[in-house]
């Protein structure tokens, strides 16, 4: 349902959107969005099509990536992005991902931010026309193109896909 009463962390991320120039309808659901499984069986899309906002640190700083929700992230391109060792990148805890981004995992949304982190997007989300991402609860998303994505959050499109046989960070 689209809600016009937003709970406040959606209206951050609603007030966000409008400072980037963005059109955003924040979807808010009954049932969680809190995965990225749960997220396309909300909405009715593929999996694929639903950004994960996840936050890491490299070298103890906390960087975002935006990854497919087929996807796993692989620490090692990560790492070798920012030329450092695959054991300088960690996934962040709960407390640094709240600390970071302000929102609490399985809400976090891919811009409005509490600090500025570089954010780095998998190419496999620009194959598709729209994709989903979280709108600041875990029962709430927004739509969004990808093209209008990078744009928004300046992000460094890359290869970041674990090879399903490898081992995965999330
Ligand atoms: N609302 C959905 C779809 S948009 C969502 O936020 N998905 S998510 O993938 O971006 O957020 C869940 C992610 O949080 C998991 O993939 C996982 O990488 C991370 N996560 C879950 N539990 C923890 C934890 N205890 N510590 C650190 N990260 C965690």
């Amino acid at each position: 349902m689209t809600d016009g009463n937003l709970h406040p962390s959606a209206q951050r991320v609603a007030d966000a959107a409008t400072k980037l120039g963005l059109t955003i309808n924040i979807v808010t659901f009954e049932h969680s969005t809190r995965t990225a499984v749960e997220a396309a069986q909300a909405v009715g899309c593929d999996v694929g099509q639903i950004v994960k906002s996840l936050v890491f640190t490299v070298k103890d700083e906390p960087v975002i990536a935006l990854v497919s929700g087929a996807n796993q992230l692989d620490t090692r391109k990560l790492a070798a992005l920012f030329g450092v060792g695959r054991k300088q990148v960690e996934r962040a805890t709960a407390e640094t991902v709240r600390s970071a981004t302000g929102f609490a995992i399985g809400g976090v949304p891919p811009f409005g931010h509490a600090t500025s982190t570089s954010i780095y997007i998998d190419k496999d989300l620009t194959q598709y026309d729209v994709i989903w991402a979280a709108a600041g609860t875990p029962n709430a998303v927004f739509a969004i193109t990808p093209t209008a994505l990078v744009r928004a959050v300046s992000g460094h499109v890359s290869d970041l896909k674990a090879d399903p046989a490898a081992k995965a960070a999330n």
